[in-house]
This record gives C-alpha cells, structure tokens and sequence, in this order.
C-alpha cells in the first residue's frame, strides 16, 4: 500500500484522496461518506447561505468523527458569514476556490483550521505559500467549473517546483493511474470531483449522474472565456445558447446574468438542456454509480496495480 503522504499527516486522514467541494453537489451526505472511507470529504458552499453550511456540517459531524473540510467559493456574497460559521464551528479543514483567500488565513491558523487554496497559476502559489497556508490544490483546466488556463501536466510540477509547502493534483483525475501520475509529478495527494458526482451518496439529480456516464472524451466544453470567467461544463443547449451570445458580442455582465441559477437548475431539477452541467474532461471515464468507500477503494487499489506495472517496466534494483 501506498505509504502516508505529508498531507495524511498534516490532515489525519488515510489516503491522499480529497473529494472536491462542488456547489449544489458535495452536501454533507457526500462529504460524510468520503470521511468515512478514509479520504477527505469536503462540503461545498458555492454561494449558499450561513445557515445552509451549518446544517450540512451537522449532517457531517452527526455521521463520522473523522476530519472533514469545507470549500469556500471567494466569490459568494456570503462569504463572510461562511467563514464565521467556519470559526465557530471549528471545521478541521478549509479549502477555497476563484479567489484570494489570504486576508482569512491569520484568524483560521488560529483556531487550527488547516487552509487549502485552490490555485491555477504558479503566481499565486507563491503568495499563498508566503501567507502561511499549509497546503495547496493545483487544479488543471481539465477540471469542470470555474477554471483557469494551465492543463494539470504542465501546472503540477511547476507550482511543485516553487513551493515548499504539499500539493495536491486536480483535473482530469479519476483512478490509480492519475494518483500515480500525480504522485510522480511530485504532488502529494490528488483531488476528484467528477467521480465523486456518481457516488451514491451525492444527492444530485440521477439524470445528471447518467448523463456523465454516458460523456465521451470530448463531451464538455468552456464557455464564459469573453466574461472572465471560463467555466467547463458538458455541452447541452445552454452550453450553445450562450456560446452564440458570447459569438455576437453580448456583454460580460449580460453573459453572467445568464448564467445565474443554472447550475442548481442541472444539479437539483435535473434540467439537463437548461442547466449548467458542470463536469471535468475526465467524464468520459466514469463507468458507474457505487459507493463513495469503493470509489476510495478502488483508487487505491488500482493505484497499487499501476505502481507494480510501472516497477516491472523499470526492473528490480
Ligand atoms: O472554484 C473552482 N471551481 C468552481 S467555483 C464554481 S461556482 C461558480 N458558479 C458560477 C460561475 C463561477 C463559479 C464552480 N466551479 N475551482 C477552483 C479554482 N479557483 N479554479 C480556478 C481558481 C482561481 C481562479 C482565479 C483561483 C484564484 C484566481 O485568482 C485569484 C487572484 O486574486 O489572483
């Protein structure tokens, strides 16, 4: 088996697996079962309010004992509140998404709260390393939703190569085969979210879950590029609806009006056409519906196969 990795001990959870913090997907049931399996389980408050997160940190802490987190999408108009909440509740791990989290991280470090930004650029790594952050996500644009611009091969060895601090990989992750790659890129844990969508547990709309079974390798695609905001999700009419209007030159803040309310619409109505149906490239290879744990399991255990594969190519010293 695949020995601890910094970010287990830092975290004191089993397996350098996180399940990413997905808005309107990763509720505490989801992040309950991911704890409990052993990896880290993540709610994600996009842009719900104060209330909604406790209540979805009480489903967790009345369900497993074991460290979970709770991702902060910096862009919420709650999210201020949400950090309160996240004090108060003294949640063991934060990490963050579109955005600069660093004006939070004295008052989290001081309760113990380990903070983990998601970053997409080498820049930022940087200063988020300076501010004290104990951990980082770099996340491809391979990933779904809100994206940057650097693809995880090119990005995790540079952003390992200019901190001291652990990283974890997302983007285009799956299996044991993108653990181990990972791994040997020099990152010390790995991120999922599109897999972690067909957990059992994770309460979105079936439709959903058999629509990213049925994705191919070039089911998605990057709309919002024109606004500022590039956001991956599997092409439907929304996808080409605002396509065109980014074509004829509608302006940013018309396109993110459009946007609004479309990924509850996907996620919760299970509007496959009208909703925002946010998914990684890695879609393609979600085979099936099955429980969180086996989800873990199965990573795990492939990457273990993988990793024999790789040391019979390479021989014995
Ligand atoms: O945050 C994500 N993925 C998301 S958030 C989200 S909710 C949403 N809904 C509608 C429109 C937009 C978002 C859906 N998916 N991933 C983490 C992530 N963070 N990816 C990229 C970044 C990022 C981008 C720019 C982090 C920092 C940044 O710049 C900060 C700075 O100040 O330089």
């Amino acid at each position: 088996m695949i020995k601890k990795t910094r970010i287990c001990e830092l975290l004191g959870i089993e397996y350098p697996i996180f399940q990413g913090g997905m808005a309107w997907v990763a509720t505490g049931e989801l992040a309950a079962a991911v704890s409990e399996a052993g990896a880290l389980g993540i709610i994600g408050s996009g842009q719900a309010p104060a209330d909604w997160l406790r209540r979805e940190i009480s489903k967790v802490k009345a369900t497993t004992q074991k460290p979970f987190g709770v991702n902060v999408m910096l862009m919420s108009p709650f999210v201020d509140e949400v950090m309160q909440v996240i004090l108060e509740e003294q949640v063991p791990v934060i990490t963050t998404g579109a955005g600069n989290p660093g004006k939070y991280v004295p008052g989290l470090k001081e309760i113990g709260t380990k903070v983990i930004p998601v970053v997409a650029s080498v820049a930022l790594a940087k200063r988020l390393e300076k501010v004290g952050v104990d951990a980082l996500i770099a996340e491809g644009m391979e990933s779904g939703g809100h994206i940057g611009e650097i693809s995880t091969m090119p990005l995790i060895p540079q952003v390992v190569d200019a901190v001291k601090i652990p990283v974890i990989a997302a983007g285009g992750i799956v299996d044991g085969r993108g653990l181990v790659a990972a791994l040997a890129l020099g990152a010390e844990g790995v991120q999922m979210g599109t897999r972690f969508m067909c957990a059992e547990e994770c309460m979105i709309s079936p439709l959903v879950k058999d629509k990213i079974i049925k994705a191919k390798d070039r089911s998605t695609v990057i709309t919002g590029r024109s606004t500022g905001h590039p956001v991956r999700c599997i092409d439907n009419h929304f996808t080409r609806e605002f396509e065109q209007h980014e074509k004829e030159g509608m302006d940013a803040a018309e396109l993110e009006r459009m946007g609004q309310g479309r990924l509850r619409l996907a996620m919760v109505d299970g509007d496959l056409e009208n909703g925002s149906l946010m998914a990684g490239q890695i879609a393609g290879a979600v085979k099936k519906i099955e429980p969180a744990a086996q989800i873990v399991q199965d990573v795990m255990q492939s990457a273990e196969r993988e990793y024999c594969r790789l040391t019979a190519f390479f021989g014995k010293r």
